[in-house]
């Protein structure tokens, strides 16, 4: 039975934007020496000179390869240049290449909507300004088109050698050109200039693809790089797809795409076409058929969310081979490393974008000793969050707790005395997630948890009962906790317990998030008789806040704990994310200068096969083992709207570690992970996180009705 499709007249204009080796070009922003010379970013470890996460185009036309390490890239290429992932913490510390990415995303976000897909990569939607430049300016009439949109590729476009540019100024200028044609060529010229902008404002090269929706825009944007783009006319997408390896097709590179080899036989995108939808829903269900059918001819009805911010935040890391963690000791120290690494991003988000998360979750992997092949995973936990590194630490400890009490029982591990429990560790990570903008209102609170951050220490030390209960004005239970905490002062037991480790996180999932702001300021003057002045003096000045802001002039004003008015930070942007000082030079202003010149010595890259298999693989990993490794590809993964039965696995609460005080299932939506956050994990977990939001039937979001589809296959079931 059909079911719903996309529609395949569309005309959306959708840009993918990826940064070319991105770690690379921020080392060389930092160290502008760098720049031209084969250049490698390896990890934090300096095991055989380290495992290389990035690798610059002067030094893949070398031979350097992502997998390899140090010493192998110096035999390959003597003169290239090794950079360090800086390090914090005795980890990766990934927050100048994540500064730098949103530094572009500012740029990027100028004109349309925009979404951080990962790191380095975003997905622009510029039907509207592509509209509106084709209303304003009929392309035929365009006097002059920029040198870098004249470089552009376009698929299917007989590029006469030399004369390319040429041909490429024929294809913008045709009169006689589709209405989806004309509106790609508007795009190009806009994606032109902002990879430009991008160039002049953070010396940044990018490559682009410019498509009529993100899985071909996604396509396009690896097929010619470094600092190049390529469009995809509505009349070449199966010429694209057709010679694609099924397995490198996004979210086929598992089980699915296996048995499309194995039971019917289909190794490309071209054997697909040969399906009819109804065969494909006999196999694998309505809406995978469908989806799988959709594909097969370039459909997809995705749209390109907005969201300049990330979902979520992570910090992971990975302990091979002899560095495996083997006692509750070691485990409790990087924990706390990692939380106090989250904390201090959650405080800054709190701070810079005025959002707060709602749920904690550790990943782990982990092994039975002497028995490497062991097969149950180390379950993931979650709980609600609560603001302040103490408590995230204490939670996270906790919920490893409750993951190992699962792990040793499901492996049947037995402790073997003191010392040897049974279990390794190899890679830890916890994440925040479920983030939400807090109302303007309680703009004031970000100030009161910082500083509780900032003096962290010295409170922990002399374990004030105040800062015990600060910890509790978190978003824990998306505000039940607190009016929990203020209506039961059982909770303030709970407070105590929370020194000796006991605590229990709130297991109330009230989703009403407008609440925040009341529970927030309830629980201040509750928890500590000192706040409430500062109430209600803040109370007037949120009101001073709120009536700026309504005249829209919000500032961001909020007050101090003396309820002084201060200006707020990091409003530097209007979609709050900082930005570099802008340089405050139009590229115009200095005619088109071509990104390929200040890339380097390059040639024009064609669409080698290795670039092909890296742009489509969905498991990005390099086989180094260290810490903090990032990949692009899982971003499409985990962004789909799937069905409950694709929650991850039930997590149980966190557990007192001496009483099981209680177990409450407790759901997690795969929606709530991240891409931008998953990338940042250690690849080993990526890989296992992966493995549980893979889809196992997609959403039905498919409208009927297609021309593309007619174009393809004028028979639909064939
Ligand atoms: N990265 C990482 N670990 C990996 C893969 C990537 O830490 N296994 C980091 C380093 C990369 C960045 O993420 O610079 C972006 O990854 P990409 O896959 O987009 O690759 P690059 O940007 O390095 O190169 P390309 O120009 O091919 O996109």
């Amino acid at each position: 039975m059909p079911v719903a499709r996309a529609e395949s007249s569309d005309s959306r204009v959708i840009a993918h934007i990826d940064m070319d080796c991105f770690y690379v070009q921020v080392e060389q922003r930092k160290q502008p020496n760098l720049r031209g010379q084969p250049t490698a970013v390896v990890q934090y470890n300096s095991w055989k000179g380290g495992g290389l996460i990035a690798v610059s185009y002067e030094a893949r036309r070398s031979g350097v390869k992502r997998s390899m390490r140090g010493t192998e890239a110096k035999q390959v290429c003597p003169e290239i240049q090794l950079v360090q992932v800086p390090v914090a913490r005795g980890k990766a510390d990934l927050g100048v290449y994540r500064n730098a990415g949103s530094e572009v995303v500012s740029i990027l976000s100028r004109k349309g909507r925009c979404e951080r897909a990962s790191i380095d990569e975003v997905y622009l939607d510029l039907t509207e300004s592509a509209e509106t430049m084709l209303a304003e300016l009929p392309l035929d009439r365009l006097e002059s088109i920029s040198e870098e949109a004249l470089k552009s590729h376009v698929l299917g476009l007989d590029m006469d050698g030399d004369n390319a540019g040429e041909s490429v100024r024929k294809w913008f200028l045709r009169s006689d050109a589709d209405h989806r044609d004309k509106l790609l060529a508007c795009g190009a010229l806009i994606v032109a200039e902002l990879r430009l902008q991008v160039l002049e404002e953070a010396e940044f090269t990018c490559s682009a693809g410019i498509a009529h929706n993100k899985m071909l825009a996604k396509l396009a944007s690896g097929m010619n790089k470094p600092a190049q783009q390529t469009v995809v006319p509505f009349s070449s997408v199966k010429k694209l797809l057709e010679p694609l390896p099924i397995k490198k097709m996004k979210q086929l590179g598992g089980k699915l795409g296996t048995s499309l080899q194995v039971d019917l036989g289909v190794n490309t995108v071209g054997d697909l076409l040969h399906f009819s939808e109804e065969k494909l829903q006999e196999h694998y269900g309505i809406n995978t058929g469908t989806w799988l059918w959709n594909i097969a001819r370039g459909i997809s009805g995705d749209e390109v969310e907005s969201r300049l911010l990330p979902k979520s935040h992570g910090a992971g890391k990975t302990f091979p081979g002899p560095r495996a963690l083997k006692t509750s000791a070691s485990v409790e120290k990087w924990l706390n490393e990692l939380c106090e690494e989250l904390s201090e991003r959650l405080l800054s988000d709190l701070e810079q974008n005025k959002r707060i998360a709602h749920t904690l979750t550790l990943h782990a992997n982990a092994y039975k000793l002497n028995d490497l092949e062991s097969v149950n995973k180390f379950p993931s936990k979650s709980c609600p969050l609560r603001y302040g590194t103490a408590k995230i630490q204490e939670d996270a400890l906790n919920l490893f707790h409750a993951g190992l009490r699962e792990y040793v029982g499901s492996n049947n591990i037995k402790t073997k005395g003191n010392k040897c429990h049974g279990w390794a560790i190899t890679g830890l990570s916890i994440s925040a997630s479920k983030i939400v903008a807090i109302p303007s209102g309680t703009h004031s609170i970000t100030k009161y948890f910082h500083n509780q951050v900032q003096t962290h220490t010295s409170e922990k030390q002399s374990n004030d009962i105040f800062t015990q209960d600060a910890a509790h004005l978190s978003s824990s239970g998306n505000g039940s906790y607190l009016r929990l905490h203020s209506m039961c002062p059982q909770i303030n037991i709970c407070a105590e317990d929370a020194r000796n480790k006991h605590c229990m996180p709130s297991l109330n999932q009230d989703e009403d998030q407008n609440e925040d702001a009341s529970f927030i300021l309830k629980s201040l003057d509750e928890q500590h008789p000192s706040f409430s002045t500062v109430r209600q003096k803040q109370d007037g000045v949120t009101q001073d806040f709120l009536s700026l802001s309504s005249s829209g002039a919000e500032n961001g004003l909020f007050l101090n704990q003396k309820g002084t008015k201060i200006d707020f930070p990091g409003e530097e942007t209007e979609h709050g994310l900082k930005s570099k000082e802008q340089k405050g030079k139009s590229y115009k202003e200095k005619g088109t200068p071509s990104i390929l010149r200040f890339f380097g010595s390059h040639g024009s890259c064609s669409f080698s096969n290795e670039d092909h298999n890296k742009m489509l693989d969905d498991n990005k990993a390099s086989s180094s083992a260290d810490s903090q490794v990032t990949v692009n590809s899982c971003s499409e993964v985990v962004k789909g709207k799937w069905p409950q039965e694709n929650l991850l696995p039930e997590t149980s609460t966190t557990l007192s570690s001496q009483d099981e005080l209680s177990r409450t299932a407790w759901s997690y939506n795969s929606d709530e992970i991240d891409p931008v956050t998953l990338n940042e994990l250690p690849i080993e977990i990526q890989a296992e996180v992966r493995a549980w939001l893979r889809p196992q039937k997609r959403a039905n979001t498919m409208k009927k009705g297609s021309s593309i589809v007619d174009y393809f296959l004028p028979t639909k079931n064939s």
